[in-house]
């Protein structure tokens, strides 16, 4: 019986489910996570040199292994090359991308050790998924092994156009090191269309017209399949969270003002500095709202190690300072700014309040936290989705009120428009995002993969 053999950057210790971490990359995957699933990835930890023998936990079923990453391996693949080069760079964002060959020497040889482990417990028939930007020379070291099997990669982050992947010295080796896959998946027609435009001008190959690469005999499909949420769990999980003393402490203290809230890693791709100045400037432009809204914003610290993320809190920090300052009153704190991850019950309960939901990243590859949104509304009462054009889920969810981040006039001009639109838009553009979020599944996301990866196979 084939098994479907996981690579990511973090694997999940089982044993930790229902934290407030729990989440991400599990939840999305769960459909696929069956009895025989194999699971590898880094454990988290870090030793003196990275491991090569993974610890194994079996779990239901399903053996995840994880390995422990080199500190010098962590400083050059994680920091340096992840988050330093390709992060920023596949973000748009050339301004905070560097570069060192160290770094990617790292980069070459974290792949690689995951490679090895993964070749060693692969058997014959068994089919590989290989998950976003740190795994991206893993295929072409297993097929370097001799690997044959069935290489699946999918793209959690946007790509770039070829004149900003240029910029990145080893592009043409990182893209024909993923030619080595034979399927590989993004989050939107517009993210294969950049990776093609760049197989065409930087490796000079032409590809079919249905998104197929040839490279030296091998061919590669090219597929969009979106990455979604297990909206009708969600949904439930909003419910319930309403009857929870936090949810109930959190609505007290609105004193019957208006919620409006945002969720996001800690992250300059997440556009916070300027949906903070979008807000102040909204409060500058319409006096008549001040003090009817309150905006909750919840950002969960991430890559604390990472230089730019720690200029980043401080302008943060800053600004949050600076617009209470200018629009508090004796019972009214304008911005409410938490630094810390919360539990997925307690966001929902928060999501399910807010009159609005505020997501606007600068550039994303998706954007679950819009869809989280959309499904923790009640039919007959639904809050508002303002939404960034550049975020993946725009693609879909075009019935929100759609925004240029960067222009923070018209996000102070969406805040406006949500708080004063008629409950009939109200209802009809909610009905609408929601169907298509409870169309647009976590499971959907890996039928449709798994379809491409595994085609005829059973039991995926
Ligand atoms: P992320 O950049 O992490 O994911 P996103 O899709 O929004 O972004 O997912 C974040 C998840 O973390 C959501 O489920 C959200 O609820 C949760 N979260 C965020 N802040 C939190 C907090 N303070 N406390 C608790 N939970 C919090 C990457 C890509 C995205 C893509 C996903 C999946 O950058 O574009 O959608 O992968 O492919």
């Amino acid at each position: 019986m084939p098994r479907l053999v996981i690579l990511a950057n973090r694997v999940p210790n089982p044993n930790e489910r229902g934290t407030p971490r729990a989440g991400g990359l599990a939840v999305a995957l769960e459909d696929v996570l069956t009895p025989g699933t194999v699971w590898l990835g880094w454990s988290g930890e870090r030793a003196e040199a990275t491991s090569t023998t993974p610890k194994i936990i079996e779990h239901a079923g399903i053996t995840y292994a994880a390995i422990d990453l080199g500190e010098a391996d962590y400083r050059a693949f994680y920091l340096g090359f992840s988050n330093g080069s390709l992060w920023p760079l596949l973000h748009l964002m050339p301004g905070l991308t560097t570069y060192n060959r160290g770094d990617y020497a790292g980069y070459r040889a974290v792949n690689r050790a995951f490679a090895e482990v993964l070749a060693a417990l692969l058997a014959p028939d068994d089919f590989v998924w290989i998950h976003d930007y740190q795994m991206l020379t893993a295929a072409a070291e297993l097929r370097a092994m001799g690997i044959q099997n069935r290489i699946g990669f999918f793209l959690h982050i946007p790509f770039a156009p070829p004149e900003i992947l240029k910029i990145l010295p080893p592009a043409k080796e990182l893209l024909a090191a993923l030619l080595a896959c034979d399927v590989i998946g993004f989050q939107t027609e517009t993210d294969r269309a950049e990776f093609l435009a760049c197989i065409r001008a930087m490796l000079g190959i032409a590809p079919t017209t249905d998104g197929i690469v040839t490279l030296d005999g091998h061919t590669t499909q090219t597929v969009v399949t979106p990455i979604g949420i297990d909206a009708e769990n969600f949904s439930r999980l909003a419910g319930r969270a309403v009857r929870r003393a936090e949810t109930k402490r959190m609505m007290e203290s609105l004193a019957g003002r208006a919620l409006m809230i945002g969720v996001d890693r800690l992250d300059y791709t997440k556009g916070l500095p300027a949906r903070f100045e979008a807000f102040s400037r909204f409060l500058a432009t319409y006096p008549q709202h001040r003090r009817k809204l309150s905006f909750l914003q919840i950002a969960a610290p991430s890559r604390n190690e990472v230089g730019h993320y720690q200029d980043l809190r401080n302008e943060l920090d800053h600004r949050t300072g600076a617009i209470n300052g200018a629009y508090s009153d004796f019972d009214w704190t304008p911005l409410r700014y938490m630094t810390r991850t919360v539990s997925r019950t307690a966001i929902a309960g928060l999501y399910h309040m807010a009159r609005i939901g505020l997501v606007t990243p600068l550039r994303d590859g998706m954007n679950l936290v819009a869809k989280e949104y959309v499904a923790a509304q009640s039919a007959a009462d639904p809050g508002v989705l303002i939404l960034s054009s550049f975020a993946g889920a725009a693609h879909a969810l075009t019935e929100a009120l759609v925004v240029n981040p960067f222009d923070v006039d018209a996000v102070a001009e969406a805040i406006h428009q949500a708080l004063t639109m008629p409950d009939d838009e109200r209802i009809a553009r909610h009905a609408a995002l929601a169907a298509k979020v409870q169309a647009s599944t976590a499971a959907a996301y890996c039928t449709s993969f798994m379809s491409f990866l595994a085609p005829g196979a059973e039991g995926f």
